[in-house]
Parts: C-alpha cells; sequence; structure tokens
C-alpha cells in the first residue's frame, strides 16, 4: 500500500450465478485476491473484501429457458452453490452478495437516474436485432455470429471470445438466434447510451498516470483509445435484470454490465448495514484516503478499466480502481476450460476429494500472471507431494517429532551460533520483506516460490546440521539447532498463511501458540518468537501424499481431447409436467407436402404448400440446410395446425412441422406413411 492510503478495497469479478465456479475462475480472480487480502490483513491494514454473484444477463435467462424455469431458480441455485465453494476453499470475503436483492436493484437504479437526470446518459433510437421467431430483441449472448474483427465464426453477441473484442450485436456478421438458429432482422428500438467518447481524455489521463500496472492491462486500454469510444447501451430490451426506471420504458432492463459493476458497491453497502454503522459503505468507495484493487479476469478489462472507471467519473465522488491486476487464463490440460464443452473442473467436485491448500497451492503456484498457464493433474500431484508434502509438511513434521523425542516437547534454547545457522537465520530474516514486496506488486507466484525456498533452505538446513547425530555428540549445537529450526516453523506458519491458511492453522496450533495466527504482524515473521521453554503439541502430518490411483482416477472423468471425443449422449432437461388438457389444445395434423422452394435471401427458412384435409397452408419451416426442397415434396409429414400465424423474412407462416431440434447434424423430419390421409387428427 502506498504512503497516501489508509485503507484498501479489493473486489473480486462478481461470476455468473449460472454455473459453478471452476479452476479457471479461481486463477483469474479469487485466489490471487484472497491471498492479497490476507497478506495485507496480516499488516494489520484496513482492508476490505468484497464480491458477490452476478445474477443477471442473457447467460442466465438461456439457462433458465433450456430448463423451463424461471431466473430466479438458476440464480438461486448456482448462488448458494458458488457461495459454498469460495467458504470451503477458504476464500476470505468479508461480503458475498447477490445482485438480484432489492438493495443492488435501487443502488443500480439511483445510479442510473443520477446520470440520467444529469443528462449524461444519450436516448437515441437505434437498430438491434430482432427474433421473428421467438418475437424478442436478441441482445447479447442471445446472438452468435462472425467476429468482425478476427473472423471467428462463434463470436458471441457481447463479445468475441476469441479476440477478446467488446460487440454490439449489430456489429456481429452473420448473426443467428441462439434459441431457434433462425437469422435475425433489424428493427428499431430506444435504449440509453453512455457517451463514453466524452470520458476518452480523462480515461486515458487515469489509465495513462498508472504506469505501475501490469503490460497486458495497459497495451488491452491503449488498443481501445486508438479509436474514438463509441457511446454503448446501457439498457436492453429484456425483462430479466434490473428494470430501467423510467415510466415509458416498461420491458427494458439495465445491461448486465452497467448493474454488475455497482454490485461491488452495494454489496459493500449490505455489508456495512451488517456493521453498526450502515455509512460506513462510503469511507471505502467516498473517500480519497482509499486504494482500491479490482481483481478480475482478463476478458473483463474493457469493463474495469474503461466503462465502471468512466460511469464512476459520471457519478462523480466515488473512487477509481488503483490498480486492476487482470490474469491471463488457466488452461486444463492443454485445452480450454469450457463448460460447454464440459471440459473443466468445478471446485466443488475438487474439494470433495482434495483438500483445499493443495488447490490453492497448486493454482497459486502456476498463476497465469503474465501468460496463459496450464493446470494438469500430474503437475497437481507433483506440486502437492514434491513441495507441500516433501518440503513444508516434511520440515514441519520433523522438527517438531526430533523435538517431542528429544528435547520432551520443549523448545530448546539456541546457544552459540556458528556460519550455517547464521546464513539461515539471515534467509529468514529478508524473506518476509521479499514476499511482502512482490505480493504488493501483485506478483503472487513468486512470491509463493520465495516462501518455499524458505522452507527448501530450512529442510537442508536440518540436513547438513545433522541434530540426530549432534544430539549425542554435541547437545549444545543440537539445541541451537532445533531452536532455529522450530522458529523457522512458525515463521513459515505465518507466510504461508496468505496461500494455504488452513495449513498455517494447523501447525499454529501444532505449535501451540494461544495469540491467534490473524494477529501476527507479518514483517515479524522473520523474527525469533518463540521462548525457550514454550511446550509444543503432537507432530501431525500437514499434507498427505496424493497417490497415482487417485490422480489416474481424476484423469479418467476428463474428456477426451475433441478429436477422440465420441458424441455425447447429452439430452435437454424435460420441460414441467403438463395436464392432459393442455396438450389436447395443440392440434396435430397430417399435411401432405404439395410443393417447397427456398426463400431468397435466407440460408435456413424453406416455404413450403401443403394440404391438410381440405384445406391448402403455407408453412415457414427452419430447414433449409437439413433438407432440400425437392425432398420434401410428396411427404406426409406432421403439422400443428392451430398455431398463430408468424411472419418470417416477410413470408406468414400459417402453422408449425414437426422435427426433431438435435445438436450439430443429427435431424430427422417426423413423417407418417402416404397410406394415411392429410388432415388426419394426430393424438
Ligand atoms: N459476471 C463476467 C464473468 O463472470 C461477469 C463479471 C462481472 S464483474 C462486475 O466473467
Ligand atoms: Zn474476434
Amino acid at each position: 500500500m502506498q504512503g497516501k492510503f489508509k485503507r484498501i478495497l479489493v473486489t473480486a469479478a462478481l461470476p455468473y450465478a449460472n454455473g459453478p465456479v471452476h479452476l479457471g475462475h479461481l486463477a483469474g480472480a479469487y485466489i490471487p485476491a484472497d491471498i492479497f487480502v490476507r497478506y495485507q490483513r496480516l499488516q494489520h491494514r484496513d482492508i476490505l473484501f468484497i464480491c458477490g454473484s452476478d445474477e443477471h444477463g442473457v447467460p442466465i435467462t438461456i439457462t433458465a429457458d433450456k430448463e423451463g424455469v424461471s431466473p430466479q431458480v438458476i440464480v438461486d441455485r448456482f448462488h448458494a452453490m458458488n457461495a459454498a465453494s469460495f467458504a470451503d476453499l477458504g476464500i476470505s470475503f468479508d461480503n458475498y452478495s447477490r445482485t438480484s436483492l432489492p438493495l443492488h436493484h435501487e443502488t443500480s437504479k439511483e445510479f442510473f437516474l443520477d446520470l440520467y437526470s444529469k443528462k449524461i446518459l444519450k436516448e437515441k433510437q437505434d437498430r438491434q436485432l430482432y427474433c421473428e421467431v421467438n418475437k424478442m430483441f436478441l441482445a447479447d449472448r442471445y446472438v452468435e455470429g462472425t467476429c468482425p474483427v478476427c473472423g471467428c465464426e462463434s463470436a458471441r453477441g457481447d463479445q468475441c471470445e476469441n479476440c477478446g473484442t467488446w460487440l454490439d450485436v449489430i456489429e456481429l456478421i452473420n448473426p443467428k438466434c441462439k434459441l431457434c438458429g433462425a437469422t435475425p432482422v433489424v428493427r428499431s428500438t430506444t435504449h440509453f447510451y453512455l457517451p463514453l467518447g466524452d470520458f476518452q481524455s480523462r480515461l486515458e489521463h487515469y489509465i495513462r498516470s498508472h504506469t505501475e500496472w501490469k503490460d497486458n492491462v495497459i497495451r488491452y486500454c491503449e488498443s481501445w483509445f486508438k479509436d474514438t469510444l463509441q457511446d454503448r447501451a446501457v439498457t436492453r430490451d429484456l425483462n430479466w435484470g434490473v428494470p430501467v426506471p423510467l415510466e415509458n420504458f416498461p420491458h427494458k432492463v439495465l445491461y448486465v454490465w452497467f448493474d454488475a459493476v455497482l454490485g461491488y458497491i452495494s454489496s459493500t453497502k449490505e455489508w456495512a448495514r451488517r456493521t453498526s454503522d450502515p455509512e460506513k459503505w462510503k469511507k471505502y468507495w467516498m473517500d480519497d484516503g482509499t486504494q482500491y484493487i479490482a481483481f478480475i479476469g482478463k476478458d473483463n478489462v474493457v469493463f474495469h478499466c474503461i466503462v465502471f472507471p468512466a460511469m464512476l467519473m459520471a457519478k462523480g465522488g466515488y473512487v477509481l480502481p488503483d490498480n486492476v491486476p487482470a490474469n491471463e487464463f488457466l488452461n486444463l490440460e492443454g485445452g480450454k476450460f469450457s463448460k460447454s464443452r464440459n471440459n473443466a473442473i468445478y471446485v466443488k467436485d475438487f474439494l470433495a476429494t482434495f483438500e483445499p491448500d493443495l488447490l490453492r497451492y497448486a493454482i497459486t503456484a502456476n498463476l497465469p500472471e503474465t501468460r496463459d498457464s496450464d493446470f494438469y493433474w500430474k503437475d497437481f500431484q507433483a506440486k502437492s507431494n514434491n513441495e507441500l508434502a516433501d518440503i513444508y509438511g516434511n520440515f514441519v513434521n520433523r522438527t517438531i517429532a526430533f523435538t517431542e523425542k528429544n528435547f520432551a516437547a520443549l523448545v530448546p534454547a539456541s546457544g552459540n551460533l556458528n556460519d550455517r545457522d547464521r546464513e539461515i537465520l539471515a534467509v529468514l530474516k529478508k524473506t518476509p520483506a521479499t514476499v511482502g514486496a512482490l505480493f504488493e506488486k501483485f506478483k503472487f507466484r513468486e512470491g509463493t516460490a520465495e516462501v518455499m525456498n524458505l522452507a527448501r533452505a530450512a529442510n537442508k538446513y536440518f540436513n547438513d546440521s545433522e541434530p540426530w547425530k549432534t544430539v549425542k555428540s554435541d547437545p549444545g549445537q543440537c539445541a541451537t539447532t532445533v531452536n532455529i529450526c522450530l522458529q523457522i516453523v512458525r515463521s513459515l506458519a505465518v507466510l504461508f498463511a496468505p496461500i494455504v491458511p488452513f495449513s498455517s492453522e494447523k501447525i499454529w496450533n501444532m505449535i501451540s501458540i494461544t495469540t491467534p495466527l490473524s494477529e501476527e504482524l507479518w514483517d515479524n515473521a522473520g523474527e525469533l518468537r518463540l521462548v525457550t521453554g514454550h511446550r509444543l503439541k503432537k507432530a501431525e502430518i500437514v499434507f498427505k501424499k496424493i497417490e497415482d490411483a487417485t490422480i489416474e482416477n481424476e484423469l479418467q472423468k476428463m474428456n477426451p481431447p475433441e478429436s477422440e471425443a465420441t458424441p455425447e449422449k447429452k439430452m435437454l432437461p424435460l420441460k414441467p409436467t403438463i395436464s392432459l388438457e393442455d396438450f389436447r389444445k395443440v392440434d396435430l395434423r397430417v399435411a401432405k407436402v404439395l410443393a417447397c422452394e427456398a426463400i431468397p435471401k435466407s440460408k435456413k427458412l424453406l416455404r413450403l404448400q401443403v394440404e391438410i384435409g381440405s384445406e391448402r397452408r403455407q408453412i415457414v419451416a427452419g430447414i433449409a440446410d437439413k433438407r432440400k426442397p425437392e425432398e420434401l415434396v410428396g411427404k406426409a409429414i406432421i403439422v400443428v395446425a392451430n398455431l398463430a400465424p408468424a411472419t418470417l423474412m416477410g413470408v406468414e407462416s400459417q402453422g408449425m412441422l414437426l422435427a426433431t431440434q438435435g445438436d450439430g447434424d443429427s435431424f430427422a423430419l417426423l413423417t407418417v406413411t402416404n397410406e394415411v390421409d392429410s388432415g388426419t387428427w394426430i393424438k
């Protein structure tokens, strides 16, 4: 923390309550943030650690649509699951809130209204994509198409995952509705825009004044400044989210990113309400003495370094992030973490088998701080067994066991020091400052390596000093060796506490120190504080080794690489039960296809002329990529005959044909043999 600051506010990106948190998330934001916070607490700094679930946005409504439940059901499920995963992993948030809370809605509405009343937001009619099949505007992830920047064909409406570009749906080339695959049409609608261009020079000045930021973050921001920043819509035509707090704008909500970043503020308010002073949140957000650090993964840089600061500048009176230490991505066994491809390791599953500290250490030792890194199961085993167990755990265990056996579990007095003693004590003395300086610079991987180096040096010191020999030949020297080793055990417990806190507590208990570890002062960790004659408790194993079979078992569970993968037998979740009466409302009929042609300019749509008994109907079906028009003529198909007509690409459809809805190329049209007359009722 730099001199001018009195307190620190730390936020970690709010994960979407749309799925379980996985190891990739941990490496991006949560583990680095937690190490930083725990370290600063040991420096006895005034620090607040804020997070919560991001419960709005299209990813959540899509999941809800798929499962046929309300979005609230989805967010309730994953909010509880993720809060538990973080707690089990020891991520020590002061508050973990959720953006569906009334307090958050109020906070976001007030913020919006403030910008609106100051006439900062622009109200504009603009073009958006509309799906005529689903009868809705397609915001953000409801659309997929080709990225205009890098050409990736699976860019989402809000962002291209491939090149990281933040997109507007309207910019996508060849857009498709995610729900039905149809090509959306362009319709105009009114929205509110944040004129980022008006803030550009202040934003440039702000970012450029922070030369200490990570290179990747600065580079990313500079790439934005090459062009004039565009107005960005901060509202959406959706019905899940924070409603736009203005009359005349029904069915519109705030853009999820607009409200999500404000979730940091509402979560701080929620924390303050739990304390004696509900106004205390202001101290962290509205006082220059606060150093605000926002931990995120690299895909969130634009929102935290450009959009959120612009929002805060527009509002006025709030502190801006003093640093945004964004990490790159953690990959999994050489491939990308992907929830959709089921190529992910979820924290809850991991912790069902392994101790949280093993995961914390493996991730920390391999953080993607400067470039992407990989999680490999074998590497996890090696880090746990060869470093935590063989170096740190072994040193602690042998030191305490030796004291138990030879000094009746009492700390022996230190006598004259030899060169070897002086050397290890010198290493011990400088380690807290070395590691602290690295942590202050967000270099957690290097800082952790330094702590492990101290344990390694201590282990070597134990070996080289051969106390099992000196205990007979030179008891004074032996006592000195053991005293020094015990001092280092205490120091390691403090220095490792931000990284593997559960183990540090265990060791703290073994060396039987009554003042809580949390009251220790980091800077004193290099000092010799154990007094002669202090009694220890029994030595216990701190880290159990991981068997090969356990790792093999985990590897078996992993998906084979895409090329070898057998198609997954995945089924969409069943919809809620309906009554027979409900089913009877659907009028299914046999129809004969009389003619069929492609609809010009549409890649997907076919126009069918069908006969249903004595009636002639025109049906539009989105199956042009699956069947040629001539293949359909003469077929006896099944149609929903009493569906309200819809217009697709300007052509009226008077019914819907039945076909399977599968992934990829699997497709079947439901037909009956031509022995059945058209118009026949299906029940
Ligand atoms: N929920 C995106 C994400 O999980 C988003 C972060 C919000 S931070 C305010 O990557
Ligand atoms: Zn792209």
